[in-house]
C-alpha cells in the first residue's frame, strides 16, 4: 500500500487500488444491488429506511403473496412503480455507463429492477431480477400495459393476475441473464460488487464464482467482507467519482 500513499497522499489508498486494478484489468464485471440506487431515491430493502422495514418480504415478494394476497401483492408493486416516476440515474450510474465506453467494463449484472443502468447509458446489463417496468400475465405471459396493473385491471387476454416481470422469492432467475453474468464473472480479472448485503440466494454467490481480484463498496460493512481483496465502506455515487478521477488522471 505503500506505493498508493506515496503516489497518492490525500486519496484512501483502497480508492487508488481500486483505480489502477479497473485500468490494468483485461475483463471487469460490476455487480450492482439497491445500495447502488438509494441516491437516485429509491429505497433499498434491508437498511433501516428500506422496503422490508416496512413490510415483511414473505407477505409480498413470494409466489405465495401473488397466489394467495393478491390485494397486498399489487398494492405494494403498484406503489413502488408509482415511486419510480421521475426517479433518474446519478453521477455513480454514470461513471459505470462512462466505463463501458472506455472498455473499462464489461458487464454489469445488476439485482436492481429499476433501469437505471441502461438509462444512465450502459449497454451491457443483465437484470437478474428482473425488471419491474415489464408486466405480464402471471397465467397466459401475455405482455400488458403498466398502466393496467397499476389499476388492478386483469388480463385482457384471460383475465389472469397481472404482475411485474420481476424474480420472486421461490422463482428461478432468468436463464439468459444468469448465465451471461456467471460466464463474465468467470473470465473476469476483476468482479466490482457495489452497494448489496449479498443476502440473497444465488447471486450472493456469484462474487465466489471469480479467480480474478473482487472489490467490496457497500455503505456499511458486514461479514460478507472477507471474501473481497479491497472493501470500501462508503457510499456509491461518491466512491465511484472519485475512482473515476483517478481513472481519467492517469488515462
Ligand atoms: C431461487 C423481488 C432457485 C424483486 C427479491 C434459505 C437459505 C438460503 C436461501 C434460501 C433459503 N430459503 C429460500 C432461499 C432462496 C431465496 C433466498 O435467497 N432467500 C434468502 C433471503 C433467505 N432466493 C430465491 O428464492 C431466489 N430464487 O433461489 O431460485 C429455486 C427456486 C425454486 C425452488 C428451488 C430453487 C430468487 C430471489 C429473488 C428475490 N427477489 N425481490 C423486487 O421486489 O424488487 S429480493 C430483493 O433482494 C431485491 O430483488 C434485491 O435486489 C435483492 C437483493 O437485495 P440487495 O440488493 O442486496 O439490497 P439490500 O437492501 O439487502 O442491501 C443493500 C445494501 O446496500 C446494504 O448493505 C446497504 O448498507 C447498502 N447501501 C445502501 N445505500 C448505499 C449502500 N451502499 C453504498 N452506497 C449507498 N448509497
Amino acid at each position: 500500500m505503500a506505493w498508493a500513499d506515496r503516489c497518492f497522499p490525500d486519496v484512501n489508498s483502497n480508492i487508488v487500488f481500486a483505480a489502477n486494478w479497473i485500468q490494468t484489468a483485461g475483463s471487469t464485471v460490476v455487480l450492482t444491488g439497491a445500495g447502488m440506487s438509494t441516491e437516485s431515491n429509491i429505497p433499498d430493502f434491508r437498511s433501516s429506511s428500506g422496503w422490508w422495514k416496512q413490510i415483511d418480504p414473505r407477505t409480498v415478494a413470494t409466489t405465495e403473496a401473488l397466489a394467495g394476497n393478491y390485494p397486498l401483492f399489487q398494492e405494494f408493486y403498484a406503489r413502488r412503480i408509482e415511486a419510480l416516476k421521475d426517479i433518474d440515474p446519478h453521477e455513480g450510474h454514470r461513471v459505470l455507463a462512462s466505463w463501458e465506453q472506455l472498455n473499462l467494463i464489461d458487464v454489469i449484472g445488476t439485482q436492481n429492477v429499476d433501469g437505471l443502468h441502461a438509462a444512465a447509458g450502459s449497454n451491457n446489463v443483465h437484470e437478474l431480477h428482473g425488471s419491474i417496468d415489464k408486466i405480464r400475465c402471471d397465467d397466459c405471459d401475455m405482455p400488458a400495459e403498466k398502466i393496467a396493473f397499476v389499476e388492478n385491471e386483469a388480463c385482457f387476454q384471460c383475465n389472469g393476475k397481472l404482475r411485474p416481470n420481476v424474480v420472486l422469492f421461490g422463482e428461478m432467475l432468468p436463464q439468459k441473464a444468469w448465465t451471461k453474468t456467471l460466464e463474465a464473472i468467470e473470465k473476469a480479472d476483476l468482479v466490482i460488487v457495489i452497494g448489496t448485503s449479498l443476502e440473497v440466494y444465488p447471486v450472493n454467490q456469484l462474487p465466489n464464482m471469480t479467480s480474478g481480484r473482487t472489490i467490496y463498496i457497500n455503505a456499511e460493512i458486514s461479514d460478507v467482507t472477507h471474501r473481497f481483496d479491497i472493501v470500501i465502506e462508503g457510499m456509491a455515487k461518491l466512491t465511484l467519482m472519485e475512482i473515476n478521477e483517478l481513472v481519467l488522471r492517469s488515462a
